[in-house]
């Protein structure tokens, strides 16, 4: 049946639009291309010592570093080369879900926000009423393996850190530090798929549809009217929209814009890539009705850099190797019990920031997150693995750096070109160098502490230089739909349209025209709730 919205996608930017909109009465219909994720959602893949109780691998905190290790890892889109969420919840159902409340500057018109947009307070205190972050997501209010925040913190108080509680104070990011924040709730992953989804679910005028598609918009000249989906139970897969109903693109940067080219919209070379894939060409609309927009152009994503550490406090948590198969029989008997210990919290503990220069005058943000272990160590030094942590320095705000997404001839969904560290002046890097060197200007003040990646054959110049750009990714992909108020510098206008249609919007990281401070989907949860009431507030909708 014909709704009044069709939502793709199901990640932070979809749930949270699917269930406003609902809740304004409108009939939705929110299209999923995965599968359930946590038990809530009829997730039913357990760690083996989970067996029995009603804890996926996704409901678990402890569970988070398992992702990129299980060889069965199905929670992946396959054709995106970078990793993304294809389940329910999307990238929310596999992150470290970090949660920093957004700051003021994260929505100013200097980070690239359209006026309309930078009175964010209304919806990012409808956000937090809906799901405060935590900073002590155990249920019994305990913090656990916290060695690495200890000593990370006395390395950073001599440069003049001060320590607080991170999202006490969001508009506040220089020389600060404090404990990781999380969206878990009740020791268990939270995030919008325990709240806005189950409030969406609750009403008869809302629809998840999961393991479904979308491959175009149907598009009449600049009237869309449905989508054309892989299901195969109805007429061309063919899933219509009411008269005047709107459809919202929620499938994420790569997601999202790979949708537009399929529907014509975007870069004439895109296009003509959609136009000689045999599958998608015919779904296609006519060249006469192809609408120029920089679809994958202004991406974002930050540069991070990992240096690794060993102290002899530290517990590497044997690098988080058997949490899946085989953890410590009494954490797991712990977290059953009680939702508490280790396995309530994802593997970050420590975060801090400090502001930093740059030659062409720019402020950049660095942060920086600690945790026990590390995904790879390459040193000459020997070391004691259990005592290794890493800090993953991230430079953030004020990025000059910028590069493309589209797709190949396979349509599958990639960068065409990196979007780290490639701004004219060097600025970008010169930034990330003076910050790696201010974090390692006071090892020697910490007894114990040794840097063993880089070594010391090696200077932290050249480490940045020579560093592998596959592991520079730091899944914080923004801006292929960079929102604006010109049509052509920007692909959705400040209602969140996209420029050239009378009823197609994007509502997911992809209009996001900069990256906030900190991790970013916390910024990302706040912009849905506003492109949820504009949608509304927009004269012409069902
Ligand atoms: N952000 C944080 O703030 N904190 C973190 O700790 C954090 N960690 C990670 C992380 O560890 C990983 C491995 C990744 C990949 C990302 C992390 N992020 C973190 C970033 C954060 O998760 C993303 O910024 C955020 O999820 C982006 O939300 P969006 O709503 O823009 O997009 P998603 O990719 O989450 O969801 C898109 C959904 O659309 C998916 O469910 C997908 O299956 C679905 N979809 C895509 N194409 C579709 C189609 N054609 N038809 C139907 N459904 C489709
Ligand atoms: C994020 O925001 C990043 O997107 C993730 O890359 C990061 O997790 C989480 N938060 C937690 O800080 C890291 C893992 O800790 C590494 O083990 C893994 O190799 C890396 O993601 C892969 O990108």
């Amino acid at each position: 049946a014909p709704v009044d919205y069709i939502i793709v996608g199901s990640g932070p930017g979809g749930i949270i639009t699917a269930d406003r909109i609902s809740q304004a009465g409108k009939s939705v219909l929110l299209v999923e291309r995965g599968g359930p994720s946590t038990w809530e959602t009829g997730g039913r893949y357990q760690a083996p010592w989970a067996a029995g109780s009603n804890l996926t691998k996704f409901d678990v905190p402890g569970l988070f570093e398992s992702m990129f290790t299980d060889p069965d890892s199905f929670w992946w889109c396959e054709d995106i080369t970078v990793f993304a969420g294809c389940l329910i919840g999307g990238g929310t159902s596999v992150n470290g879900a970090l949660y920093w409340v957004p700051s003021d500057n994260d929505f100013s018109t200097s980070a690239g926000w359209p006026e309309e947009w930078v009175n964010h307070q209304p919806y990012t205190s409808a956000l937090t009423a809906r799901l405060p972050p935590t900073d002590h997501p155990s249920t019994d209010g305990e913090r656990y393996l916290e060695q690495v925040s200890t000593v990370v913190a006395e390395m950073l108080k001599p440069q003049g850190y001060s320590n607080v509680t991170i999202n006490n104070d969001p508009n506040y990011k220089d020389h600060i530090m404090g404990y990781a924040a999380y969206d878990f709730i009740g020791g268990q992953r939270g995030g919008p798929v325990a709240t806005y989804l189950q409030t969406a679910q609750a009403r008869s005028n809302f629809k998840l549809q999961i393991y479904t598609e979308v491959l175009n918009v149907v598009r009449n000249g600049s009237t869309i009217t449905g989508v054309i989906t892989n299901d195969t139970s109805v007429l061309d897969g063919f899933y219509p929209l009411n008269p005047n109903g709107r459809v919202i693109l929620s499938a994420g940067t790569y997601g999202s814009a790979r949708i537009l080219f399929r529907s014509g919209i975007g870069p004439t070379d895109m296009l003509q890539t959609v136009q000689s894939n045999p599958q998608a060409a015919p779904l296609m609309p006519a060249e006469e009705d192809w609408i120029d927009l920089p679809v994958g152009y202004n991406v974002s994503d930050n540069p991070s850099i990992n240096l690794v550490f060993t102290h002899p406090s530290v517990n590497s948590y044997d690098n988080w190797a058997d949490v899946f198969t085989d953890p410590p029989a009494a954490d797991a008997a712990q977290y059953l019990k009680s939702r508490s210990g280790i396995m309530s919290q994802a593997s970050p503990r420590w975060n801090f920031w400090s502001a930093l220069g740059a030659p062409d005058g720019i402020t950049r943000w660095m942060q920086g997150t600690a945790r026990p272990g590390a995904a790879s160590i390459n040193t000459t030094l020997s070391y004691n693995l259990t005592n290794v942590f890493t800090i993953t320095a991230y430079l953030s705000t004020g990025i000059q750096s910028r590069g493309r997404i589209g797709v190949n001839a396979a349509l599958n969904a990639m960068p065409l070109v990196n979007p780290w560290l490639n701004d004219k002046t060097g600025s970008d890097e010169a930034a990330l160098l003076t910050g790696l060197n201010n974090i390692i200007s006071t090892i020697s003040q910490v007894p114990g502490l040794e840097l063993i990646m880089p070594d010391n054959t090696i200077s932290m110049t050249e480490y940045v230089k020579t560093y592998d750009p596959s592991t520079m990714d730091s899944n914080h992909w923004v801006g292929s739909n960079i929102i604006g108020t010109t049509a052509g510098k920007a692909v959705v206008d400040p209602n969140t349209k996209v420029f050239g249609t009378d009823n197609l919007f994007v509502v997911d990281a992809s209009i996001m025209p900069t990256l906030p401070y900190g991790n970013p989907h916390g910024t990302l949860m706040s912009v849905a709730e506003q492109a949820a009431a504009k949608i509304l507030a927009l004269a012409g909708g069902p």
